[in-house]
C-alpha cells in the first residue's frame, strides 16, 4: 500500500539544529543515505538488517553533534571527570535506547520505515546483535551507570576491553546447556568509531634494572619482552534528552608489528604471524566467570592491558591541555569497577614514576586522591588472587611497586598493632600462606580513598567480615552506595505500556525523576485504576507468552500466575531452590492437595559458567523437571515450566515487564546487591525473597506486607554453619521434601535414570553448602502466602502498584547522584551546542 520511495540520496545536512533532523523525512533521507553510500544497497532488495543498519547510522549522525560538542566543551573548560574502569560492559542492544534518548519517537521512525515498506520497528530492533561484553550483574551496572552520568550530564568515560567474542550464546541440547560462541560483530557493529590514531603501547613480561638518572638519583625502569598495542574503539552514550554525550572507550588489541619481517625474511612464516596472533588473543574472548576467580595468564594480561591503555589516555589527555600532571586528581576521578581494574593502582605509580620522572610521595598521593574501588562480592572464590611467579614474570616492575606500597603500608600496621604478626599477614598484599600469591583487594583498598559495598547489608558485612581490619584502620573510608538500575531502559524501553500509564497519572518526569512514582499511591484503593494496571500487565504478559511459545514450544496461559527466576545459574543464587518448590507444586497436584492453588508459570533463564558442573546439572535439572510436567495431563492448566535460552539484555527487556512473581531466594549474606530484584520491582513485580543483598531495602521501601520474606537471617545462617549444619535431618521432618527427593533419585524428571541428578541429591543431603534444605520449609510457607495474595486480584495489584510507586530509590540516577556526591565529589557540566556542524 506504501509506493516504495527509490530517491537517489544527497548528502543531508541539518536544516534545523535545534531538531537536528530528528523528524521522519530526516529520519528517512539519512537512512537512504546510508543504505546507498555506507552500505552499497537500493532500497527495494535490502534486507531488515540492511535498514538496521541504515537506520543505525541515520540515528548515530544525529548523536554526533551532542557527542563532539561534549568532547569539545571538556577540552575547552577543564572539569572533572570520572574514568569508570571495567573489564566488562554489557550495554545491551543500542538502536532503540539512543532513538528514546534523542527523542526520536516510535511514530517517527514508524514512518520513516513505512517508506521502507516496514510496518513496525519491532522487526528492525529484533535483528540487532547485542554486544555481550559482560557476565551479569557487574558488566550491567556499568551499563546502566554510563548511561545515568550521561543523562545527568557528568562528564565521564567508561574505560573496558573490546572483547571479539562475548559471553557465549547459550543453546539447550537434551536438557543441558551448549555453549556457541557469540558473533557479535559478524554483521557489522554501527555503533563503534574506531580512533586508530589514538593507539598505545602497553609492555609485558622482561625485565626490570636500575639505572642513576642524570641527577644521581638512583631508579629503577621496566624492559618488557612483548609489546601490543591498543586501539580504542569508542561507542557513544547519549545521556536522556539532554546534550551530554559521553564515551564508552573499548579497546582492541592489535600487534605491535603485523608481521615479524625478519623472521619472514628468513623463511619462518608462521613463526612471524606467531606473535600477531598471540598480542590479538588479549581481546578475543571474555572469560565467562561471574564470580569465579580462575586466576588464568590471559585474565591479568588482559587486566593490564586495558587499564594500562587507559591511564596512559588520561595522562595524555591531561598532557593535551596542558594541564600539569600533579593536578590529575582534579580532572580524573578513577572508579574501580571490582579487583578486575586494581592493577592501576601499580600501573599509575609506574607511569608517574617511571615515566614523568615524579618522586613517590607525590605519585602516592596523587594515586590515593584518585582511585576508588567498588567491592561486588563476598564469596571468597571470586576474591583475585595472583601467583606470586606468574604475576613476577608478567609484570616484573609492577611486583616492585607493589612491593614498595605494601612495606610501607605494613609499617604503618606495626605502629598501630604492635608485635601482631596475624594482622600483618592477614592485610599484607601478599599472601604467604601456601602459595605465595597477590591479593588485588588488599592493594584496592589500600590505594582507594573508598571502599564501597553495593548494598546496606553487604557494606556491613565488607566492614565487618571481610575487611574489619581495614575498617577499624581508616573508618571514614568505607562506604555503602546502593546499586540502581536506569529506567530508561529498564521501564521505558522494555515496558512502552506501563510507561504510558505513568506518563498519564504522574506526568512524563518520572524518567528522570522517579521518585515522583510516589505519586501513584493516591490511586492504590481506585477498582477502575487497579484494574487498567492489571490489564496493561497482562497485555504484556501475552507477548512474553509468545515468545515462549515460539522459542520452546511449550503454550503458557497469560492469566497464570507469572513465577519468574532470571539471572546466572550459581548455587547460591538457589535455582535448585525453586525447583524444589515447583516439585512440591506438582505432588500436591498429583495428590489431589492443590485446592485452591492458582495457575502458575514458573520461568527460569540464565547462563552458567561452562566449567561450573553443578550449574550445568542444575541447568538439566530444571528442564527434566519442566519436560516431565509440560507431559503431564494433569497438570493442563494448573502448572507450566519453562527455561528459556539464552537470557541477555534483549531478553531480560521481555522479561522483567510480564512478571507477577520476582524470585531472589540467595542464601543470605551471598548476593551482595542483585540489581535484578530492582527491575522486577519497578515493572510492578513482587518479591518473594531473603533478607539478602538489596532485597531488605526493596522490603523496607515497599513495605514489609507488599513483599513475600522467607528465609534464615545471615546472623541465623553464620549460627547453623558454626554449631554444625546436617541437611539430612531436616528431611526426616519434612515428608513434602522427602518425597521430592525420592523421586529425583527414582528418575522421576530423568526417563528413569535415577542416577542424572545423585550429585545433586547427595550435595543437598550431605553439605548443602548453600542452606537450601534449611530454607525449604519457610519458602513454601511464604509461596502459600503469594498464593493467597494472588487469588484476591485487587489486591494483588494494589501491591504490585505499590510496588512501581515505592522503588524510585532504585533507580541509577540515584546511585551516581550518591557516587559523586560523597566519592567522585564530580559535578554535571551541560554542553551547550554552539556549533552548527552538520
Ligand atoms: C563478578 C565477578 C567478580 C566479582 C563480582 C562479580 C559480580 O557480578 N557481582 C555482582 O555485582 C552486582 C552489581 O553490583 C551485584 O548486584 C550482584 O549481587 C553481584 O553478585
Amino acid at each position: 500500500s506504501h509506493p516504495l520511495d527509490l530517491r537517489l540520496p544527497t548528502p543531508g545536512c541539518f536544516a534545523d539544529p535545534e531538531r537536528a533532523g530528528l523528524d521522519a523525512d530526516a529520519v528517512f533521507d539519512g537512512m537512504t543515505e546510508h543504505l546507498f553510500f555506507t552500505l552499497g544497497k537500493l532500497a527495494p532488495t535490502a534486507s531488515n538488517h540492511d535498514l538496521y543498519m541504515a537506520l543505525s547510522y541515520a540515528v548515530r549522525d544525529r548523536l554526533m553533534t551532542r557527542y563532539l560538542a561534549s568532547l569539545e566543551a571538556i577540552r575547552a573548560r577543564p572539569h572533572k571527570t570520572v574514568a569508570y574502569l571495567s573489564a566488562e560492559f554489557l550495554i545491551g542492544p543500542q538502536l532503540n535506547s539512543n532513538l528514546l534518548n534523542l527523542g526520536i519517537s516510535k511514530e517517527i521512525a514508524e514512518q520513516a520505515l513505512r517508506r521502507f515498506r516496514i510496518e513496525s520497528l519491532d522487526q528492525i530492533l529484533e535483528v540487532e546483535e547485542e554486544p555481550g561484553l559482560g557476565n551479569g550483574g557487574l558488566g550491567r551496572l556499568a551499563a546502566c551507570y554510563m548511561e545515568s552520568l550521561a543523562s545527568l550530564q557528568v562528564p565521564a568515560i567508561g574505560y573496558g576491553i573490546r572483547y571479539e567474542f562475548g559471553i557465549f550464546n547459550q543453546l539447550i541440547r537434551d536438557g543441558w546447556q551448549v555453549e556457541v560462541t557469540d558473533k557479535w560483530l559478524k554483521g557489522g557493529w554501527p555503533w563503534e568509531l574506531p580512533q586508530p590514531e589514538e593507539a598505545c603501547f602497553v609492555g609485558f613480561g622482561g625485565r626490570t634494572e636500575s639505572y642513576t638518572d642524570g641527577k644521581g638519583n638512583y631508579r629503577s625502569r621496566w624492559i618488557p619482552s612483548e609489546h601490543a598495542i591498543g586501539i580504542p574503539h569508542d561507542v557513544p552514550v547519549l545521556g536522556y534528552r539532554v546534550n551530554t554525550c559521553n564515551r564508552l572507550r573499548l579497546w582492541r588489541a592489535d600487534a605491535t608489528e603485523s608481521f615479524d619481517f625478519y623472521a619472514f625474511n628468513i623463511g619462518d612464516y608462521y613463526g612471524a604471524v606467531e606473535e600477531k596472533v598471540g598480542s590479538e588473543t588479549l581481546s578475543k574472548v571474555l572469560y565467562p566467570n561471574d564470580g569465579t576467580d580462575e586466576g588464568r595468564r590471559l585474565r591479568l594480561k588482559q587486566q593490564h592491558f586495558f587499564v594500562s591503555c587507559s591511564l596512559q589516555d588520561m595522562l595524555r589527555s591531561l598532557g593535551n591541555r596542558g594541564i600539569p600532571i600533579e593536578e590529575f586528581p582534579n580532572h580524573w576521578t578513577v572508579q574501580l569497577n571490582d579487583t578486575h581494574p586494581a592493577i592501576a593502582v601499580a600501573e599509575l605509580m609506574r607511569l608517574l614514576i617511571d615515566e614523568h620522572y615524579l618522586d613517590w610521595d607525590t605519585a602516592w598521593d596523587i594515586t590515593t586522591r584518585s582511585v576508588a574501588y567498588t567491592n561486588h562480592t563476598l564469596l571468597p572464590e571470586a576474591l583475585e588472587k595472583w601467583d606470586l611467579t606468574r604475576f613476577a614474570s608478567l609484570l616484573p616492575r609492577h611486583l616492585e611497586l607493589i612491593y614498595e606500597i605494601n612495606r610501607r603500608f605494613l609499617q604503618q600496621v606495626r605502629l598501630r598493632y604492635p608485635g601482631n604478626d596475624a594482622i600483618q599477614r592477614k592485610l599484607s598484599i601478599i599472601d604467604e600462606d601456601g602459595g605465595k600469591a597477590v591479593r588485588m583487594a588488599n592493594l584496592a583498598t589500600i590505594a582507594a580513598h573508598h571502599v564501597n559495598g553495593v548494598a546496606a547489608l553487604h557494606s556491613d558485612l565488607l566492614k565487618r567480615q571481610l575487611m574489619p581490619e581495614f575498617a577499624e584502620i581508616w573508618p571514614e573510608k568505607f562506604t555503602n552506595i546502593t546499586n540502581g538500575v536506569t529506567p530508561r531502559r529498564w521501564v521505558a524501553l522494555a515496558n512502552p505500556a506501563l510507561s504510558r500509564l505513568l506518563d498519564e497519572h504522574v506526568g512524563p518526569e518520572w524518567i528522570t525523576n522517579m521518585e515522583l512514582l510516589t505519586k501513584l499511591e493516591e490511586r492504590q484503593h481506585d477498582t477502575a485504576f487497579l484494574e487498567q494496571w492489571g490489564a496493561t500487565k497482562l497485555s504484556v504478559k501475552r507477548k512474553l507468552a509468545g515468545y515462549i511459545h515460539r522459542q520452546t514450544g511449550v503454550l503458557v496461559d497469560p492469566s497464570s500466575l507469572f513465577d519468574v527466576q532470571v539471572k546466572r545459574i550459581h548455587e547460591y543464587k538457589r535455582q535448585h531452590l525453586n525447583a524444589l518448590q515447583v516439585i512440591t507444586h506438582y505432588l500436591r497436584i498429583k495428590n489431589g492437595q492443590a485446592n485452591g492453588m492458582a495457575p502458575r508459570t514458573v520461568i527460569f533463564g540464565g547462563k552458567a559458567a561452562p566449567g561450573y558442573y553443578m550449574a550445568k546439572l542444575i541447568i538439566r535439572f530444571i528442564n527434566g523437571i519442566a519436560e516431565t510436567i509440560n507431559a503431564d495431563p494433569d497438570m493442563e492448566g494448573r502448572l507450566r515450566v519453562v527455561f528459556l535460552p539464552d537470557y541477555n539484555v534483549k531478553l531480560a527487556e521481555q522479561i522483567y515487564p510480564a512478571s507477577d512473581l520476582s524470585e531472589q531466594v540467595s542464601t543470605a549474606g551471598k548476593e551482595a546487591s542483585g540489581t535484578g530484584n530492582m527491575k522486577f520491582a519497578m515493572n510492578g513485580a513482587l518479591t518473594i525473597g531473603t533478607l539478602d543483598g538489596a532485597n531488605v531495602e526493596i522490603r523496607e521501601r515497599v513495605g514489609p506486607e507488599n513483599f513475600f520474606l522467607f528465609g534464615k537471617t545471615e546472623t541465623e545462617i553464620m549460627e547453623l554453619q558454626t554449631k554444625g549444619y546436617r541437611p539430612r535431618q531436616i528431611v526426616e521432618t519434612l515428608p513434602e521434601l522427602a518425597e521430592a527427593l525420592r523421586l529425583i533419585g527414582l528418575g522421576h524428571f530423568s526417563n528413569g535414570d535415577g542416577e542424572l541428578f545423585r550429585p545433586l541429591l547427595d550435595n543437598l543431603t550431605g553439605f548443602d553448602p548453600f542452606f537450601v534444605l534449611a530454607d525449604f520449609a519457610d519458602y513454601l510457607r511464604a509461596q502459600d502466602e503469594v498464593n493467597q495474595a494472588w487469588t484476591n486480584r485487587k489486591q494483588w495489584n494494589r501491591m504490585s502498584l505499590l510496588n512501581t510507586a515505592r522503588t524510585g530509590f532504585f533507580s541509577s540516577d540515584r546511585s551516581i547522584q550518591d557516587y559523586c556526591q560523597t566519592i567522585w565529589k564530580a559535578e554535571p557540566f551541560p554542553v551547550e551546542i554552539t556549533c552548527d556542524v552538520p
